[in-house]
């Protein structure tokens, strides 16, 4: 049963139980619902108390019901029945009140909730408005101008600021059953009548177009190449209109048509695809895996520093091991730095980052890391200098402990193969920076064991990241993708003449926060140099691959960090500017590789640097490199930047029809696209018959 209904001296209680986060679905709708008509109906009843069980309050509306026809009781009869009760009705909260679990509590006379409770109206992250009446409630209950800044930003909120808004009425200790039903006396004691929402008109006033230009202004990033905010704003706009139900029906409209936009299908298949990602075919999900109470971080450099960072962030104890006190002290003076950072931007506390760093033990004395779980190296990429940092690790830690290298292009099989405990070997691929990046690519060797796989997926979901499992290849997924197909193209293309910004501006308007020169010289030209040097021992690569990238690292032109890399860069600024000198450089190089100036449309720019992601991406889903064409998906916008609204580059593909994809890679390999315009054997076969990526997924028992 979804919802219990018990009496507690005189005071009702509707306590939800649908693990894991109680999303609301038809049982949960109908338990409330019958919970108003009992505690109406009975005499002796003073008040309802709406809380849940377990770790949070409803974190709002199943998702898989968004799919189809949502089953009745409607959301708007349900809230409808808590709002008129004749009684006083109290929400009680604790964990991540969410959508609509928190339009279920907006929709009750009163709110209290546990100190550490957060809540917010997340609906946009997912390209759909609010359906429970959320965008009329919420107007009314913290203003308008607080509401919309909630609902386009979809950020929750602590419970601190939520009471401070007007949102909640009290702050209980942390027991939302008790701290609710005791609430709850202390209304009917003090003779506190039912106060319905929609009643609450006083707050939910206009709110002029600068005001509401000021909120689309600060959330700039996040609203990159959405649509859902329009309709928002339109419905709160009817919140600020006296007619509550006229306002409720207008959400409706709207909230029915986001549903079935591209953008929402989109953005709800990047939700499961992130949840899906965690789990590995044919493997039980992850339970009474390896912990890890401490580890130890080998390097302490640019990647190095971040580990180290992201581990103390969620609580892990580090021991970071440098060759050398220079090195060590750069490293943990890059740290101090980096909090520091944190705190004057008020992401935490100045006790809070005192904590972190505290967390973090560094040492010259690898041996001295003998009582770790778990060993992370992230020395220069050298293969030998690797395999002996590993081999001496496997010497010093203890049995039981995982050792994990975060090459970005090195065989995993080969590092392993210089440890005893090959089968606990694996990579741990973090992104730079690495305690920001959500993206974590796990990365199988051949004799890598289960156990150390979903150890490795546990600790990237303690870390909150997204843990992708990946094969042992050239580039494991991300770089492979991005080396041989989006960035190459944009490499030839600029050797076919087209200036970098233009590139860089058509990859911008396809969604991508930044282009790829402008990311290349982010992350240091010389970075993928190194890395390419290393790939390319394992296969070759038809020239001409990534000449440009090459020649500027030997001129030094090394991006941002140098001051000149595609664009030029004023001292302590990162705006990209352009430089007179990299035309004749690229001119020459063409020349060299026999590469002809010609006309490049912007459609062309765009189809090239996509559609060599889902090539390639077909050609890992067979090779068995990944386990789910969504896991690519959640690689790509998690890792690379490619936009969320758009699904990744595979969803991307069948959004567009493999069929055309076919098609459109065909024109590309007739205008001389060459052999890696080769259409891959599984992209083929799904477009002959009639299938796509998301259709190989669910073959493989993905859903
Ligand atoms: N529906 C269905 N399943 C859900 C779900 C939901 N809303 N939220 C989470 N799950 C599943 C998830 O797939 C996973 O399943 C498990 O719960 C644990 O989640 C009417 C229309 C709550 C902060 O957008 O942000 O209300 O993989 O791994 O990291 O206007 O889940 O174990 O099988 O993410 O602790 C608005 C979405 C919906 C919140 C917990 N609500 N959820 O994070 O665990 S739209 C949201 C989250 C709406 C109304 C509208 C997070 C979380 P599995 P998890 P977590
Ligand atoms: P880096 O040059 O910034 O840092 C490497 C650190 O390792 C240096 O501080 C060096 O002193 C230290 N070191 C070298 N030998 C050592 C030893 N024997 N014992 C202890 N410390 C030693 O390099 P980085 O960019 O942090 O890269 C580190 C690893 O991470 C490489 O394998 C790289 O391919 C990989 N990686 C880098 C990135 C990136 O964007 N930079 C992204 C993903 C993965």
């Amino acid at each position: 049963m979804s919802v219990a209904f018990e009496i507690h001296d005189g005071i009702a209680l509707a306590l939800v139980d649908r693990p894991p986060v109680n999303a609301i679905d038809a049982a949960v709708r109908a338990g409330l619902a019958d919970a108003v008509r009992r505690a109406t109906g009975d005499s002796t009843i003073r008040a309802l108390v709406i809380a849940c069980r377990g770790r949070t309050f409803m974190s709002g509306a199943d998702l898989a019901e968004l799919g189809g026809v949502i089953p009745p009781p409607a959301y708007a009869d349900v809230l409808a029945a808590l709002e008129n009760c004749p009684k006083p009705v109290i929400a009680a909260l604790h964990g991540t009140a969410l959508g609509g679990g928190l339009e279920v509590a907006m929709a009750c006379h009163y709110r209290c909730a546990t100190t550490s409770a957060r809540m917010g109206m997340p609906e946009i992250t997912l390209g759909i408005l609010p359906g429970a009446g959320g965008t009329q409630r919420l107007p009314r209950l913290v203003g308008t101008l607080h509401a919309l800044d909630m609902l386009v930003s979809g950020a929750p909120i602590d419970a601190t600021r939520a009471k401070g808004l007007g949102l909640l009425d009290e702050l209980t200790g942390e027991d939302p059953v008790s701290g609710g039903l005791d609430y709850a006396r202390r209304l009917v004691n003090s003779g506190a009548p039912p106060r319905p929402t929609c009643a609450l008109t006083s707050r939910a006033t206009p709110i002029d177009a600068d005001a509401i230009a000021g909120v689309l202004e600060r959330n700039t990033r996040s609203l990159k190449g959405r649509t859902t905010q329009d309709a928002l704003i339109r419905a709160v706009n009817a919140a600020t209109q006296p007619n509550f139900a006229a306002g409720l029906r207008i959400e409706a409209t709207l909230s029915a048509e986001s549903l079935h936009t591209p953008e929402s299908l989109a953005l709800r298949h990047v939700f499961f695809a992130e949840r899906e990602c965690g789990r590995v075919p044919g493997l039980a999900p992850s339970t009474g895996t390896k912990e890890f109470g401490k580890v130890a971080v080998v390097g302490a450099g640019t990647m190095g520093t971040g580990i180290a960072m992201a581990l103390a962030d969620s609580g892990i104890a580090v021991t970071l091991v440098e060759r050398d006190t220079s090195a060590l002290d750069r490293g943990l003076q890059q740290i101090r730095a980096n909090y520091d950072n944190s705190v004057q931007r008020g992401r935490i506390d100045a006790a809070t980052a005192a904590e972190r760093v505290n967390r973090i033990q560094g040492t010259l004395d690898l041996e001295s890391t003998r009582n770790a779980d778990l060993a992370i190296e992230a020395v220069f990429e050298d293969l030998e200098l690797k395999r002996s940092v590993l081999a001496r690790l496997d010497g010093a830690l203890p049995e039981h402990a995982v050792l994990a290298s975060n090459t970005s292009s090195l065989p995993l099989g080969v590092l392993a193969e210089a440890t005893r405990r090959p089968e606990s070997v694996i990579g741990l691929h973090f992104f730079s920076p690495a305690n920001v990046m959500r993206l974590l690519e796990i990365v199988r060797g051949a004799r890598t064991s289960n156990d150390t796989i979903l150890a490795a997926l546990a600790l990237a979901k303690k870390l909150r990241k997204v843990g992708v499992v990946v094969g042992d290849g050239f580039g494991f997924v991300g770089n492979r993708m991005m080396l041989d197909g989006y960035f190459r193209e944009s490499e030839l293309m600029l050797l076919q003449g087209v200036p970098p910004a233009r590139i860089d501006a058509v990859m911008e308007a396809f969604g991508f926060a930044m282009g790829p020169n402008r990311v290349n010289d982010m992350a240091g030209i010389d970075v993928g140099t190194r890395v390419r040097a290393e790939l390319l021992r394992r296969a070759a690569r038809p020239a001409p691959y990534h000449v440009v990238s090459d020649a500027m690292t030997g001129l030094g032109r090394l991006g941002q960090k140098s001051g000149r890399g595609i664009y030029r860069y004023e001292s302590g600024d990162r705006t990209p500017h352009p430089d007179a000198e990299i035309e004749p450089l690229i001119r020459q190089l063409a020349i060299r590789h026999g590469i002809v100036p010609r006309e490049v449309t912007d459609l062309e720019i765009e189809r090239r640097c996509v559609l060599s992601l889902v090539n390639i991406g077909a050609a890992i889903l067979a090779e068995g490199l990944a386990y789910r064409a969504s896991d690519i998906d959640v690689i790509w916008t998690s890792g690379y930047g490619f936009p969320r609204w758009r699904g990744g580059p595979m969803w991307y593909a069948d959004s567009i029809g493999l069929k055309n994809v076919v098609e459109q890679i065909r024109e590309l390999a007739d205008s001389g696209g060459g052999p890696w315009w080769n259409t891959s054997r599984l992209l083929l076969e799904l477009a002959a018959s009639g299938r796509s990526f998301a259709d190989w997924d669910r073959e493989r028992g993905g859903t």
